[in-house]
């Protein structure tokens, strides 16, 4: 089967809301902890292997980066948040920005939230989740590094997550097991992302 987001490019990598592309395409963010595994993701839903930069040092992504996949259809790589060591004018000017984003970006189709599985629903992702909710985007979990646990404790997870936003967002919010490492659940996250993208 052919990968719609294959097409992916980087495009421009943006520190100020003037810099961002025209607001008339669509696009679809992904957030996530420091070290959750976002750039990962990404590289493995577009089947590159160094599309998004990945690190082992966490707070690397410090810009909205933008990645074209075809004209006007944008994949989103948000900064990272919860990385502590960035200082505090800082962070306070990227969670500025993506306030703002999330406020008044037209273009957003939906929001993909990485999470390590085992630290999922972390007051980041949920506050990631109210922006996109309140806003009536719908979004989509990814628990990812779900090689580093076995099937039981997947399983497990995926139910624990799956009632607790059910509970808070109804049916806006899906979930899925995901790894980047050995691609479980890469397909199925494909299929989402690019029906937002109407690819
Ligand atoms: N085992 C395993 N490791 C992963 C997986 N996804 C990412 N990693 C590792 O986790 C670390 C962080 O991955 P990144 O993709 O850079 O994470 P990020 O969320 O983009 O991090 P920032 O941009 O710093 O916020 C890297 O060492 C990756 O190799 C996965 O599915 N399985
Ligand atoms: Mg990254």
């Amino acid at each position: 089967m052919s990968n719609p987001l294959n097409g992916a490019r980087y495009l421009l990598a943006a520190h100020l809301p003037r810099q961002l592309p025209p607001d008339d395409g669509r696009e679809v963010a992904f957030a996530g902890r420091s070290n959750a595994g976002k750039s990962s993701a990404l590289n493995a839903l577009t089947g590159h292997n160094r599309l998004a930069r990945t690190s082992k040092t966490p707070g690397r992504t410090q810009q909205l980066v933008y990645f074209q996949v075809a004209d006007g259809r944008h994949l989103v790589d948000l900064p990272g948040y919860g990385y502590a060591k960035v200082p505090q004018d800082l962070r306070s000017h990227w969670l500025d920005f993506i306030n703002g984003y999330f406020r008044n970006r037209q273009s957003l189709a939906g929001l993909v939230v990485v999470m390590d599985i085992r630290h999922p629903l972390r007051e980041y992702d949920r506050q990631m989740l109210a922006y996109a909710t309140d806003r009536g985007l719908p979004a989509h979990c990814l628990l990812t590094k779900a090689d580093k646990l076995g099937r039981g404790q997947q399983s497990q997870a995926l139910l624990t997550v799956r009632r607790q936003l059910a509970a808070q967002y109804g049916d806006s919010v899906g979930v899925q097991l995901f790894s980047s490492e050995s691609k479980q659940g890469v397909d199925e996250a494909r299929a989402v992302v690019a029906g937002w993208l109407a690819l």
